[in-house]
């Protein structure tokens, strides 16, 4: 599945080699340096293979047929579902729903939990650094429903104000509180484990975007005792179109279901249906099959390299990073510069705007993303409208580091900096 040799100390080179598309030279002759894993990451052979060999030997609907190849796909897919479930910790298989990414899952909570039980009246907690995907689907049950939505700020040091938090548990009844594990503009690591234990003793649920966590580290949505838990499988290695909502058995088995359709429910008549179990209760439709078995090869991969390792590497290359990026005169990094930040920089290189600073990296087969990384509130926190960002991955090395550095400096002169 891999030339990777998992005896041996961190191995950099063969995790590479395992990804096709970072072979190739993104300008005729500048090799590219993909420095945009926030946006999506990279995907390995395995999983470009699984996806491949759907469509090519087993191609068939799921849950439907009872002809071989259906129930060979049928199988393949559950057993993503079972990767999944292992990979979070999940108490059942029944808890894992498959979405389109992070931005369905927190939508279908919003439309199915949100839609049932919020009313005129009641308050749900976000904050300020959310992606906009934590922050509109909210607005818009909101404007329907007339219940409050506050936001926790940020701290000049790019944490959340979590006395603000605290405070607004302690001040009035609140239903629900939805934050981000890891912020990708900040790469702040939230400390949601204490989050959610003074949001159970409030008394509300607590739904976790873990997009840009559960890439990176291990996370058991069981010790944490989250209720909804929302990730997408293209920032980790596995392919767009896949993704996931966990919820706790209990409040799933409450909430109707959001979209109708096949395998959705157990019996339809002219005077009323009644509902599939879960999970596929919330699948209607034929899903992404192949997505959802790539999804699983992405778990797989992951698992072999050792999330443990991938979050050492991690550390390592964005401390080297950060300690380079103070080389750049003009340079600021946004949020926290510790242990709690994750394998993201978003800059601002004084002089330049962010956009030009994206373009003339480009130029040198540097990838970055530049703009407002959909969290429009945060930047107007930070006072910006726009940063660039580089944000890192298993496969980043050294090296990469070393020259994005040069190409800033670069940029600097091509603006007569
Ligand atoms: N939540 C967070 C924290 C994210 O970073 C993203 C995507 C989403 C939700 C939405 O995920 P989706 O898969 O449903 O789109 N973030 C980014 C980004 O930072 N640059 O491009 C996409």
């Amino acid at each position: 599945m891999t030339t990777l040799d998992t005896s041996r100390a961190y191995d950099v080179e063969a995790v590479r080699a395992d990804f096709p598309i970072l072979r190739q030279m993104h300008h005729e002759n500048v090799p590219l340096v993909y420095l945009d894993n926030a946006a999506t990451s990279q995907k390995p052979n395995c999983v470009i293979e699984a996806m491949d060999r759907y469509y090519r030997e087993y191609n068939a609907n799921v849950h439907r047929g009872i002809h071989k190849l259906s129930e060979e796909a049928t199988t393949e897919y559950e057993a993503a579902r079972l990767k999944v479930r292992k990979f979070i910790n999940a108490g059942s298989k029944r808890e894992i729903l498959f979405t389109r990414g992070t931005t369905e899952s927190i939508n279908l909570v919003a439309q199915t939990w949100g839609r049932a039980n919020l009313k005129a009246g009641d308050v749900v907690v976000s904050s300020v650094m959310e992606h906009h995907s934590n922050i509109v689907p909210w607005q818009i049950l909101a404007a329907e429903k007339g219940f409050t939505v506050r936001y926790v700020p940020v701290l000049p040091d790019g944490t959340l104000d979590l006395d603000h938090l605290y405070n607004l548990l302690a001040k009035e009844p609140i239903k629900l509180v939805t934050l981000m594990q890891v912020s990708n503009v900040l790469g702040v690591v939230n400390p949601v484990e204490e989050v959610i234990k003074k949001a159970h003793e409030a008394g509300a649920l607590v739904l976790i975007d873990g997009a840009q966590s559960v890439p990176h580290m291990t996370v058991d949505v069981q010790a944490m005792d989250v209720d909804f838990f929302a990730f997408s499988g293209h920032k980790m290695l596995g392919p767009t179109g896949s993704g996931v909502l966990y919820g706790k058995r209990a409040l799933l088995e409450a909430m109707p279901p959001w979209m109708g359709g096949g395998d959705m429910i157990s019996s339809v008549k002219l005077s009323g249906s009644t509902w599939n179990d879960l999970p596929y209760k919330f699948e209607a439709g034929t899903p992404a099959i192949a997505e959802a078995i790539g999804l699983g090869y992405a778990v797989d991969y992951l698992n072999q390299v050792g999330l443990d390792n991938i979050h050492a590497h991690e550390r390592d290359i964005i401390s080297y990073a950060l300690e380079r990026l103070k080389e750049v005169p003009g340079l600021t990094v946004y949020g926290p510069t510790g242990e709690n930040k994750g394998a993201v920089a978003a800059f601002m290189v004084q002089g330049i705007h962010a956009h030009d600073v994206a373009q003339l990296l480009d130029s040198e087969g540097i990838a970055v993303r530049a703009g407002h990384h959909c969290a429009m509130p945060l930047h107007e926190h930070l006072g910006v409208s726009a940063t660039a960002r580089a944000s890192f991955y298993l496969y980043n090395t050294h090296a990469e580091v070393d020259a994005l550095i040069a190409a800033l400096h670069k940029a600097r002169k091509t603006f007569k900096l």
